[in-house]
């Protein structure tokens, strides 16, 4: 039962209707730097004005599917009047203020897109979370943002009561749901009852926007906010090169709205070109529902992480060449050049790649119509400074292997992240000479194309996820089996690479099988924390190798791992 949930066509929707496009709804340069911008007011609310000034016909600015064949269709009035009512429910309904966090941590359904935007409307920092999250998890990120309220489902509200009590800041708790639940708001009936009349707030282009919880080499994930500047950069003429969206595409990103890449992906990008953003709700991801989809609805552009290609290429699904499909972009993790080929030959769509991270957003790309050299992440996207730097911030000459790195001074580029919330000293670390490092090693050729060769410290890239070795380590550290472990990456042909962790048993459990405690400790991990972090390899070794001080060395275990081969020789 969702609100709104309708099974025929939206009113006023015409698929060969004249368009604007996004490159002439322009309104700034690549470097200006307005110093109010809301990503509500000065893109949603335009598109609705646009649309009432019979400049263009209205067309879907959101469509909603899920497999048993519900839809939700509204037109960009709708968005706006719907995300106005929502930012009535998060003040007046729920008390939450400019400056305040809600954990947003929902599967792909229609409320999460108005909470973001309500969010925005209202100055509510929002802290998207993937569904894959445990107790434990929600309640880091609960504590470590003090969040004055969540917004979650069924089937995270138990996970969520059960440390709700150790969030003395925690106020508010918003459910969707069909169901009510004791101490949660029902957002559906506030929703019915709040008004349609909100004025959004003029914010500051620096005011932080919304929190992405990103993992590193070590400790828990690192929170990097962002303010409006992040949805500000994908209106500028470079960032429209990469997609060049019109307002006629139809634009799906299949990202979990978790990720950094999902608020680009699934909200600004499409959005900002005044273009339909398409969403199917993928309870589980299955290749097969991907294929049937970009057979069944007119999806032009597509967005997904390089596993989802690679997916649907491993498998068998006769002709790939999708009735609408124009343009493919790719990011999140390294994408084969024979992988990028063989996509285009077997779709006749090109698949470019982009590159980017929690703290930079897209930062460089092949854009739509630049030549591809497969392999290749593309260019540095401007306003943005993309060089490949040393240790020092020195800026290397072509060819040479460094670090990517993007330049924040004298002045830093709208787009990158501020900070680290509450943690200066590891901000402090990712800078180096006049430049954010990236963490990312590279190298850039004479054209300036960039080329990933991998990470430069301990963390995991596994399928599009970034996973720091330390979380897994902790959550095995819990089970009894485990005296210690050394937890590293490892290849895989799907996965680009998995989680593999080199565990030394406690001595009660030595005699064990060890098929069976390989099963036992990654259901635990499973358990204990989401379960995309979870090692799908496991060794047991009587020692690890380890520093003079006792720190385990990852470096010679991945190593070992990799064959000693570097990890972009292996792909
Ligand atoms: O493979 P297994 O079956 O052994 O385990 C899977 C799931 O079955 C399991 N699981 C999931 N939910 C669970 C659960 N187990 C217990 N309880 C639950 N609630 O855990 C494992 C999770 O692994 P997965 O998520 O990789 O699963 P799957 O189904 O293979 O998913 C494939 C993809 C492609 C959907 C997924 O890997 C994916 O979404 N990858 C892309 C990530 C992404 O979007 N990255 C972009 C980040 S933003 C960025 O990079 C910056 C760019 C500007």
């Amino acid at each position: 039962g969702l609100l709104w949930a309708t099974n025929g066509a939206c009113r006023g929707f015409h698929p060969a209707s004249p368009h604007l496009s996004g490159v002439e709804a322009r309104r700034w340069n690549d470097h200006d730097r307005p110093k109010e911008f809301n990503f509500a007011s000065d893109v949603l609310d335009y598109w609705t004005q646009v649309e009432e000034e019979g400049k263009r016909p209205p067309r879907p600015a959101l469509w909603w599917v899920n497999e048993q064949g519900d839809q939700v269709k509204w037109s960009f009035r709708e968005l706006t009047d719907f995300s106005r009512r929502t930012a009535n429910v998060l003040t007046q309904a729920c008390g939450l203020r400019q400056g305040d966090r809600l954990a947003l941590i929902l599967p792909r359904v229609p409320e999460w897109w108005l909470v973001a935007i309500g969010c925005i409307r209202t100055g509510i920092i929002f802290m998207p979370g993937t569904t894959q999250m445990k107790a434990k998890d929600i309640l880091y990120r609960l504590q470590a943002s003090k969040a004055q309220g969540i917004m979650t489902s069924d089937t995270l509200a138990p996970e969520v009561d059960s440390v709700a009590s150790e969030c003395p800041a925690l106020k508010i708790k918003l459910l969707v749901s069909d169901h009510s639940r004791e101490g949660w708001q029902d957002f559906q009936s506030l929703l019915k009852s709040a008004s349609p009349d909100h004025t959004c707030i003029k914010s500051k282009t620096l005011d932080p926007m919304v929190i992405f919880f990103t993992s590193g080499t070590t400790g828990l994930p690192k929170m990097a906010k962002h303010n409006h500047g992040l949805a500000f950069r994908s209106s500028v003429p470079s960032c429209r090169e990469l997609l060049q969206l019109k307002t006629s595409d139809i634009f799906w990103c299949l990202s979990d709205p978790g990720w950094i890449l999902a608020v680009l992906g699934s909200m600004i990008e499409p959005w900002t070109s005044g273009s339909t953003l398409f969403i199917h709700n993928l309870p589980q991801f299955d290749p097969k529902v991907i294929v049937q989809t970009l057979w069944k609805y007119p999806i032009t552009h597509c967005l997904a992480a390089p596993i989802v290609f690679r997916m649907i290429l491993q498998k068998d699904f006769g002709s790939l060449r999708f009735p609408t499909l124009q343009y493919c972009l790719t990011g999140g993790e390294a994408l084969l050049p024979e992988e990028q080929q063989q996509w285009q030959r077997q779709t006749g769509t090109p698949l470019h790649q982009a590159y980017g991270q929690s703290e930079t957003g897209i930062c460089c790309g092949t854009l739509k119509n630049m030549e591809s050299k497969p392999g290749s992440m593309g260019k540095a996207i401007l306003p943005y400074d993309v060089q490949i730097i040393d240790s020092k911030g020195n800026v290397l000459p072509p060819n040479t292997e460094g670090n990517i790195g993007i330049r924040i001074k004298p002045t830093k580029p709208l787009g990158i992240f501020m900070c680290y919330e509450n943690d200066p000293g590891k901000t402090a670390e990712t800078e180096c000479g006049d430049f954010y490092n990236t963490g990312d090693k590279a190298t850039i050729d004479e054209e300036g194309y960039i080329w990933f060769l991998g990470r430069s410290d301990d963390v995991i890239n596994s399928s599009g996820y970034r996973i720091g070795p330390a979380e897994v380590e902790n959550a095995l550290a819990e089970h009894p089996a485990v005296a210690e472990s050394g937890v590293v990456s490892s290849p895989d042909p799907t996965r680009g690479e998995v989680v593999k962790a080199f565990v030394v048993l406690a001595p009660q459990f030595l005699s064990h099988d060890k098929a069976k405690l390989t099963k036992e400790l990654q259901e635990h991990v499973k358990s204990v924390t989401a379960p995309y972090k979870y090692p799908r390899k496991v060794e047991f070794v009587t020692e690890l190798p380890k520093t003079i001080t006792g720190k385990i060395k990852r470096s010679d275990l991945r190593k070992k791992e990799w064959g000693q081969v570097s990890q972009d020789e292996a792909r």
